[in-house]
């Protein structure tokens, strides 16, 4: 059975772009939702022995596609963020460089992906098959290791654009939200995961 894995920071160590209340919710309960959700749902049947990655990877039900979705993006979510200042290593702004311009163009193209994915959903940096870094979003729970994604690979960073993310402080401004955030990105986290994955 799968359990909310505990925070690597309290919950008021990203008041710069989010605040401590929201923090608390999306965790213990957004997060936790998803988790007992997807426990439900496989709870004694033979999809209870597989890895997260697996369930999610096909999406076999709506359930395990929308909850099993939930809990890796949020899992993937707190690990990249942080409370203190961080910069990509050499490789990712070489290749942010070569691919976007800069960082300032990465970061308005996943704001825009951002901003623009209506209703739900999530803005994501990707290292795609062909070891190319895209932008791209998703609707609901869905993200790039599953095989409904539209652009599939391995996320880098994905920014969680629900209104439960960012609706106490932003309210309806999700575009404040989404250039807030970049204070918080875990870079040396996000930098790891490049490394491991080209
Ligand atoms: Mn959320």
């Amino acid at each position: 059975m799968f359990k909310l894995p505990d925070l690597p920071y309290d919950y008021n160590a990203l008041e710069q772009a989010i605040d401590a209340q929201t923090m608390e919710i999306h965790h213990s309960k957004h997060h936790q939702a998803y988790i007992t959700n997807l426990n439900n749902a496989i709870d004694g049947t033979a999809d209870a022995d597989k890895t997260l990655e697996s369930l999610i990877a096909t999406a076999a039900t709506p359930a395990i596609r929308n909850n099993g979705g939930g809990h890796w993006n949020h899992s993937f979510f707190w690990q990249t963020m942080s409370g203190s200042s961080t910069k990509p290593n050499a490789a990712l702004s070489e290749a942010i460089k070569n691919t976007f311009g800069s960082l300032e163009d990465l970061k308005q193209k996943i704001n825009q992906a951002g901003a623009t994915r209506f209703g739900s959903g999530w803005a994501w940096l990707v290292l795609d098959k062909n070891n190319k870094l895209v932008v791209t979003s998703t609707p609901n729970q869905d993200n790039p290791l599953m095989d409904v994604a539209e652009v599939q690979g391995v996320p880098l960073i994905g920014i969680d654009v629900w209104e439960h993310a960012y609706y106490l402080r932003y309210q309806n401004r999700r575009p404040d939200y989404l250039n807030a955030w970049w204070q918080v990105v875990n870079w040396d986290e996000v930098s790891r995961i490049y490394q491991e994955a080209k």
